[in-house]
């Protein structure tokens, strides 16, 4: 029976992961540790209040006197971290939160891992500390090539640099102290409970509700799209077999330019929205979703593509993906279809200023 503390587990891919963990492996202890930040939402958790085997403790990895205390009284032995400003375009309008978070909240966290756990190597025996990382880091591609593990780190935004900076932190505790890590580095996910921040949950929720669906640039960036249980799937297998010390690629093989996608979530929503009276009558428009669809200035140094090999977690852990982008979009599309109250609550307040800072004097290309 494992004791894991995943922090970051009130936000999309978090949740999502303890969700997965609860199912898949009932006997372990999950403590999740979220400072609810405007991406964490204890909504996101709903119907795991009841489970005893699920503990949510409110706070920051910033805070090395809460994070002792956790360890010591839960006995923490395996770390799954997600904790993280996670949105680049944030990054860009203020990057500060994104190294206290990302790089100092990570230090922070490996600083309490080692010294609980290396005071007592016996003790240690089978603990590991997961490091969720991102793609990001390696940079951009040009038209052909992937991302592999031995790519060189060359971070464009200033998320990607503090993830980065992470990831390297994380590599040193294992080669300076010993410390058992392991990192995974992923593609773009998408899935239920995704803060309509990001790209597909905000053309859903535009698309819906008839506003300018706003695509950077020329459209023509690419992304290696991974359903998000599909990476819950794959950080499980990583924590029981993947070797420490060593970092693993996740993607799903699923390479798609943004303006393909923007126009299969109008496509999917207009069929969707067609069959349904009922639907059609919430969400009424007029014409097709398409029509929203609006070209608007660049993202500032825009990576254009990313594209991962995922050869050796697939050949040394015998994981693969399973969702097709088509399924997938489908199951995200009917999820908020579904769950308006969630949505409709996540984009009132804090969200709208964001918005408007954002998208405001963006206007036309
Ligand atoms: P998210 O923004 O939805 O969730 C982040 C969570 O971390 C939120 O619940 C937030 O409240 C919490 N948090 C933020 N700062 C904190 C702090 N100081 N202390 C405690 N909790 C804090 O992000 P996500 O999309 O679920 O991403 C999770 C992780 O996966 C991140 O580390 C991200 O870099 C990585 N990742 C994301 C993607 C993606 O496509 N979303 C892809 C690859 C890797
Ligand atoms: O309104 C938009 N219009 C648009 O064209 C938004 C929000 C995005 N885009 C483009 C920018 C990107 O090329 O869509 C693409 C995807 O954008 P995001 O959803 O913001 O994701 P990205 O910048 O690729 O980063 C994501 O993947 C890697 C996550 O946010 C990160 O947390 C993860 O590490």
């Amino acid at each position: 029976m494992r004791k894991m503390l995943v922090t970051g587990g009130a936000g999309f891919i978090g949740s999502n992961f303890v969700r997965h963990m609860r199912g898949a492996h009932p006997s372990d202890r999950v403590i999740v540790l979220d400072s609810l930040t405007y991406a964490g939402n204890l909504e996101n958790l709903k119907g795991l209040e009841k489970d005893s085997g699920c503990l949510f403790i409110k706070g920051d990895i910033c805070d090395q006197v809460l994070l002792d205390g956790i360890f010591d009284k839960e006995a923490v032995d395996t770390v799954v971290n997600f904790a993280a400003e996670s949105h680049v375009d944030r990054s860009i309008l203020g990057p500060r939160a994104f190294v206290e978070t990302n790089v100092l909240g990570t230090l922070t966290l490996l600083e309490c891992a080692r010294k609980r756990w290396l005071s007592n190597a016996a003790k240690a025996k089978g603990n590991v500390f997961l490091h969720v990382s991102t793609d990001e880091v390696y940079g951009s591609l040009g038209p052909a090539g992937y991302f592999t593990e031995e790519t060189p780190y060359q971070p464009n935004s200033p998320y990607a640099a503090s993830k980065a900076s992470s990831d390297h932190l994380v590599r040193a505790y294992f080669h300076t102290y010993g410390l058992p890590v392991v990192t995974t580095n992923c593609s773009n996910n998408y899935g239920p409970y995704q803060f309509p921040e990001k790209l597909i949950p905000l053309m859903i929720i535009n698309a819906l509700t008839g506003k300018p669906l706003p695509v950077y640039g020329d459209g023509l960036n690419v992304r290696d799209w991974l359903y998000v249980e599909d990476h819950c799937r794959a950080i499980d297998v990583v924590l029981e077999k993947g070797r420490l010390g060593e970092t693993y690629n996740i993607g799903g093989r699923c390479e798609k330019r943004n303006i393909e996608i923007v126009n299969l979530v109008c496509a999917t929503v207009d069929e969707l929205l067609n069959a349904d009276k009922t639907l059609a009558a919430l969400y009424p428009l007029g014409k097709s979703r398409k029509e929203l669809i609006t070209f608007v200035k660049d993202r500032p140094g825009h990576d254009r593509r990313y594209a991962i090999d995922c050869g050796k977690i697939e050949t040394e852990l015998g994981w693969r993906a399973l969702t097709a982008f088509d399924d997938g979009i489908r199951k995200t599309i009917k999820w908020y279809l579904s769950n308006e109250g969630w949505w409709k609550r996540v984009i009132s307040g804090e969200y709208t200023k964001y918005y408007e800072v954002q998208y405001g004097n963006r206007a036309n290309r």
